[in-house]
């Protein structure tokens, strides 16, 4: 069925369902929901009750959601997704959803119900633990930054492929939202009344500029490796056996300490929300520890797959120079340290929050994590080129809680 573009309704979802082969029964009846709350699509959940086959239809609006029609945004952010989550699928198969369909005209993916998964950071507001997921996503990391960088693959089809995923609108949400607004008085900021003086002095903090101006410059110009480009809890799928990578629609090529400290970032959000008791009277603090073990390994799974990569399917000869590794790795835990830190600081300041804060019930615990959050993104940030261990972060972060 060959359409033009228009914000499908519910019905219309079914009726698009019905022309996949495949999928469902020829005289299935099918269900439909839209379920999309996150900032930009439409995400169609299409069931048959009678047999529980299910899918998800995700459609591109030609705008930003959570803003509406006066921010326009590309439609061809659904190829780049379906493109992405299709490399994604060749390097880690069981990481990311199946894209049965991708339809561009309708600006349209099918792909994979994952309902049996939670979203992650909703498993982490509820404290619970994923024991798989650091070793998960530390491969998904190594693997999909290595194999699409100049260290993995054919450099002449790295920058046709590079071509294919200019993401202009979408990374220019990243450049004001990451690393401009915060930073400034700017329209789009939203931030509570209680930490004005923490927004006034991110604006007025000269030092913190010059080392946001240089990640910024890195986001812009440093093109190593195919990024998903959003990588928060919110783009991840939990059980704890399975992880699954969803939304890459910010993918471009940037620099992989982005993705590597998005990852970080989001955990560290959630233990900037997490203090005192639960309503069982379990201490907080237990899983603020199961955090930072999750952190560090994320960091150093991501880093033996990687260096392992590195020394046994590297294509550059030049880069075999032992050496050179060290140098890059280095490299990329100092950008790690900043990213993290860029990304903690908008989600308290900017545009776009995270719930494992914004839902903090009682006001003044709230402004607590708030300030914690800030306390350590901005130390992340003034300290990134000194960075050279994973330990320095799970200091930074404890030390951090007064
Ligand atoms: C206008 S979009 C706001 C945010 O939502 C996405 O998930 C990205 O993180 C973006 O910065
Ligand atoms: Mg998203």
């Amino acid at each position: 069925m060959t359409q033009q573009y228009h914000p499908l309704t519910e019905p219309e979802a079914i009726e698009f369902a019905k022309t996949i082969p495949g999928l469902f029964r020829p005289d299935a009846v099918l269900t439909s929901r839209e379920i999309g709350d996150g900032n930009l699509n439409l995400v169609f959940h299409i069931s048959d009750p009678s047999s529980g086959a299910s899918i998800i239809l995700k459609q591109a609006l030609p705008y930003a959601k959570v803003v509406g029609e006066s921010w326009p945004l590309s439609l061809d952010r659904a190829r780049i997704e379906s493109e992405a989550l299709r490399i994604e699928g060749e390097l880690c198969p069981d990481l990311v959803p199946q894209v049965y369909r991708y339809e561009p005209e309708l600006a349209l993916t099918v792909m994979e119900d994952l309902s049996d998964h939670i979203i992650m950071r909703k498993g982490l507001i509820e404290r619970r633990t994923y024991p798989l997921f650091a070793g998960h996503i530390g491969r998904f990391l190594a693997r999909t930054l290595f194999f699409t960088s100049d260290l993995g693959m054919n450099q002449q089809d790295k920058k046709e492929r590079q071509k294919r995923f200019i993401n202009p609108d979408l990374c220019k949400i990243t450049e004001d939202l990451i690393f401009d607004h915060p930073y400034t008085d700017a329209d789009t900021n939203s931030f509570d009344a209680a930490i004005r003086d923490e927004a006034e002095q991110l604006w007025n903090d000269k030092e913190l500029h010059l080392e946001v101006a240089r990640l910024r410059h890195g986001f812009l110009t440093n093109g190593q490796a195919l990024l998903h480009g959003d990588l928060h809890t919110g783009s991840i799928f939990v059980t704890e056996q399975s992880t699954k990578v969803i939304d890459p629609e910010f993918a471009y090529y940037g620099p992989m300490g982005f993705d590597i400290g998005a990852v970080l970032a989001n955990l560290l959000l959630n233990y900037a929300g997490q203090e005192g008791w639960n309503e069982e009277g379990e201490s907080r603090n237990e899983y603020r520890a199961y955090l930072l073990q999750t952190i560090k390994d994320v960091w150093t799974t991501f880093e033996r797959q990687f260096r392992e990569l590195w020394d046994e399917a590297n294509v550059d000869r030049i880069s075999g120079t032992k050496a050179f590794q060290d140098i890059y790795v280095e490299q990329l835990l100092r950008d790690t340290f900043g990213y993290a830190g860029c990304k903690m600081v908008r989600r308290i300041v900017g545009l776009a929050h995270v719930a494992d804060i914004d839902t903090i019930p009682d006001a003044a615990a709230k402004e607590r994590a708030q300030r914690l959050a800030l306390t350590i993104g901005k130390s992340l940030i003034k300290s990134h080129r000194q960075a050279a261990s994973i330990d320095e972060l799970i200091e930074l972060a404890e030390k951090s809680v007064i």
